[in-house]
């Protein structure tokens, strides 16, 4: 086995293959990523499907030179496998190891990183312009996916091609699936698309004429007569009337035009994304072109594997299964609900008691567990695809017709809708729901998807109110509090399994603003510490007030709730009491809870000192699991103690509380 792979040291090696031996290397890539991604979790069925059209790229194209701009990226094994990163492949999203995703800094053959989708025809447009800048020559490729498509990006992106360059090469690879299968007109166009008679028959037509073709200048320039022609009939099939009645846009159907054509680039296709020598062949031709182009290849997720084919959805993206069943490992009994099983089932209960309560994904039922209430209610439920700018404001919308529209959305990529935020929800003060899921670290994925940010970006918005649960049970009562909110509310959660307490039957109202105490001073005469873990960083600030409790310290503990408004009253209070305050944070350091807290000190001149626990100002990398990482950046127990005796130590008892008012 691997008797190929292990020789395709570097793109250069696959050109030297024939074509049978292509195949086999195929087979050998899609064993290597079936059983590494059986140990380390990730995006199976994307890279199944785009292997051929991997060996194909590199088989016709010469990165580093030539560059590959993949959407997402997460369907970038393959092409790591065949750019020299084959001995580490079995490291990839772990600890040390190679990402899940294209990073610049991991291979010269990464032209551009990614893992948000919708980014790369932007981008590889701009490398286009600058190529021509420069006058250079090398051939750049984007390659997205039919649901990356959706994406307002790349919209903004074909609209700008043909009048930026004359030399982009587009590749759709359309699989007919998202994460989940992918939604809207798009989705439904590209389908008329792929069984359009008149289409089809052209693409074949194309196809046998490309096949035939030999190598060679003369070939390359009766290739582009012919496609020419070939343009040409689609031309004439796009503004023909067609005969059979079209169900569309009521101007005609929108089978009848290729949307691409419309907007200036040549489409190509759609053509078999597992066939090689036609692949190879349209590359080849693809590449002499002077005009942007765009190939429509047809690839089928999970292909060569029974059970990615059976459950696309599940083989996406997932953690370690076994390879003889695909069945991933089931969790240890007693593990408690996730956050976003609590989320979902919350929703369900919300929606069945306030009509005006919707929920609204954009592209991850799945992920963010809004597909329960799509199965329990789905006149209240919404997928408005990779979309989260239209999905911000048409929640913005409904809000304004007397909705609470909760938008499930994970923190980092509600970072694409912030003006929605600021211009939308917050100016005019609309009660719009945010479920910030993945608030935290997403370990395996990495820096483009931890959620480090959101509190520092909503913090500064007007109206807007920020909190975070410390269990699901709290997590139920800030959804049902928002529910009765007025303004644009942000619920901070993590991935994963949540506390394990018990979910009231029916949840309470919040006061807005209002922190918990949940351990007071004892007034013991040990020295007072006053800790203030937000959210999920409870867990972590409960260990450090009972390691300080067996030290002889005086532990009081406020679960705060609100990052913003914060609770200034308790706060200070506690602040004022205490020798030395810590604050508790999933987030970066740099405007988030503690800094809100440090602002809150200066306005009140507190003088009382603070630790922050927290992430640092940079951005952390991938690993196999939270724990590395809190371990690497001090984020436990051991650290926090060591950083809460070293400070008071160097403050001796009482130096510090001259200026304090209250006891
Ligand atoms: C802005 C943004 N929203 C959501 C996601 C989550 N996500 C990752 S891949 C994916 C589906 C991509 O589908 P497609 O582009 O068709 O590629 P395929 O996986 O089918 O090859 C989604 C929704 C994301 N990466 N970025």
């Amino acid at each position: 086995m691997s008797h190929y792979l292990e020789k395709a040291e570097g793109p250069l090696q696959v050109k030297k293959l024939s074509l049978a031996q292509m195949q086999e290397l195929a087979e050998e890539i899609r064993q290597e990523m079936i059983s590494v991604l059986a140990k380390n979790g990730g995006h199976l069925g994307p890279n199944l499907g785009v292997v051929e059209l991997t060996i194909a790229l590199h088989a016709v194209f010469n990165t580093p030179k030539d560059k590959f701009i993949w959407d997402v990226s997460h369907q970038i094994y393959v092409h790591k496998l065949l750019t020299g990163r084959r001995d580490r492949f079995n490291t990839i999203r772990s600890t040390n190891g190679l990402s899940g995703f294209a990073v610049r800094s991991e291979s010269e053959h990464d032209c551009y990183g990614a893992a948000h989708a919708g980014t790369a025809l932007s981008a590889a447009l701009g490398i286009c312009a600058a190529r021509d800048q420069l006058g250079t020559d090398e051939n750049v490729v984007a390659i997205f996916g039919d649901a990356a498509l959706t994406n307002g990006i790349s919209f903004e992106a074909m609209n700008n091609i043909a009048q930026t360059t004359k030399r982009f090469i587009g590749i759709l690879n359309d699989n007919e699936w998202s994460i989940a299968k992918n939604v809207g007109a798009i989705s439904g166009y590209l389908n008329k698309l792929i069984t359009h008679p008149s289409y089809n028959k052209l693409a074949k037509d194309f196809e046998r004429f490309i096949r035939r073709l030999p190598k060679g200048e003369l070939a390359l320039t009766l290739a582009h007569k012919a496609e020419e022609g070939f343009k040409g009939a689609l031309t004439e099939v796009g503004l023909k009337k067609s005969k059979r009645p079209l169900d569309a846009d009521g101007r005609g159907g929108y089978g009848n035009s290729v949307i691409f054509e419309e907007m200036g680039l040549r489409y190509l296709g759609p053509i078999d994304g597992h066939d090689l020598p036609l692949l190879i062949s349209t590359l080849e031709f693809a590449k002499t072109c002077d005009h942007p182009i765009v190939i429509h290849v047809l690839t089928t997720k999970g292909k060569g594997y029974e059970a990615a084919l059976k459950n696309p959805e599940k083989f996406h993206g997932l953690g370690p299964y076994d390879v003889s069943t695909g069945a991933t490992l089931p969790t240890k009994p007693g593990t408690p609900p996730t956050w976003q099983d609590v989320f979902g089932n919350a929703m369900v209960k919300l929606c069945q008691k306030d009509s005006t309560v919707v929920g609204i994904t954009a592209a991850m039922p799945s992920g963010t567990s809004l597909k329960i209430l799509e199965k329990a209610m789905p006149n209240r439920y919404y997928d408005v695809g990779i979309a989260e700018e239209h999905a911000v404001l048409f929640a913005c919308g409904m809000a304004t017709m007397g909705f609470h529209p909760v938008c499930a959305i994970y923190s980092t990529f509600l970072q694409r809708a912030y003006d929605c935020i600021v211009h939308d929800a917050a100016l005019q003060d609309l009660p719009v729901i945010f479920c910030m899921d993945r608030a935290g670290l997403s370990p395996q994925d990495g820096p483009t998807h931890h959620g480090l940010f959101d509190i520092a970006y909503v913090r500064s918005v007007p109206n807007c109110i920020a909190m975070a649960p410390k269990d699901e049970d709290e997590l139920v009562d800030m959804m049902f509090t928002a529910t009765h909110e007025r303004h644009p509310t942000f619920i901070r959660y993590p991935r994963g399994p949540a506390e394990g307490v018990p979910i009231k039957d029916q949840p309470k109202l919040i006061e807005v603003g209002k922190a918990e105490v949940i351990q007071s001073f004892s007034n013991s005469g040990g020295r007072k510490v006053a800790l203030f873990p937000l959210g999920n960083m409870m867990n972590l600030g409960r260990k450090v007030a009972a390691q300080l409790a067996t030290e002889g310290y005086d532990v009081a503990v406020i679960n705060p709730r609100f990052a913003k408004p914060l609770d200034a009253g308790a706060t200070e209070f506690f602040a004022r009491a205490a020798e030395l305050v810590v604050t508790f944070e999933d987030h970066v350091l740099m405007g988030g809870y503690g800094s809100a807290v440090l602002e809150l000190f200066s306005e009140k001149r507190i003088a009382t000192p603070v630790i922050q626990v927290g992430w640092p100002d940079q951005f952390i990398e991938h690993a196999t699991n939270v724990d590395d990482l809190r371990r690497k950046y001090g984020l436990t127990v051991e650290n926090t103690i060591a950083r809460i005796r070293a400070e008071l130590s160097e403050s001796p008892h009482g130096e510090r509380r001259r200026d304090l008012v209250v006891a």
